[in-house]
């Protein structure tokens, strides 16, 4: 091989990696919105003060999240209302754990998605079809109790709250 083209593939080989370390640094306000979009996130939609935990949005410390990653299988850890856009607990799971707040899905990019639930707490809690309008059909999701199937009422969550008591339903 002649020394003049060993030479070249050298530059070349250089001039790449040049790139991709000047390429590499996009802002991460960017990648955050390219990673909400591609998990069907609107990030003009969604209330503010999110941030990106892991694989995870997160809200209010934590306290609420969506995650990002359809394929996973997300488990519902002890304690928290786990709510899953596909049925039997798969697809992109939504969770909260705090009392007392009406939390609208359409605010976590969950609007109308819920298939099936966990409620690994033993509280009560309760979903409406609507964020408001009448009628707003709801339903209870019993403390420690889960459903891997909604039935008629596949996709239709737009409000939860999460109640302190075993007993409200
Ligand atoms: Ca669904």
């Amino acid at each position: 091989m002649k020394a003049r083209n060993v030479w070249r593939g050298l530059c070349v080989a250089l001039a790449v990696v040049l790139g991709a370390l000047v390429a590499a640094p996009a802002s991460s306000a960017t990648t955050d919105a390219a990673r909400l979009a591609a998990a069907g996130i609107d990030v003009g939609a969604i209330a503010p003060g999110w941030s990106i935990v892991g694989d995870e949005v997160w809200w209010d410390g934590g306290q609420i999240r969506r995650t990002l990653d359809a394929a996973a299988d997300y488990p519902c850890s002890a304690g928290w209302l786990c709510i899953y856009r596909d049925a039997n607990f798969k697809g992109y799971m939504f969770v909260a754990q705090d009392p007392g707040e009406y939390l609208y899905l359409a605010n976590y990019g969950f609007n109308d998605q819920a298939s099936s639930w966990i409620n690994r707490r033993s509280a009560d809690g309760r979903w409406w079809y609507h964020e408001k309008s009448q009628p707003n059909p709801y339903r209870c999701v019993y403390g420690n109790v889960s459903m891997g199937g909604l039935g008629s009422d596949n996709d239709q969550m737009s409000t939860v709250v999460l109640y302190t008591s075993p007993s409200v339903c």
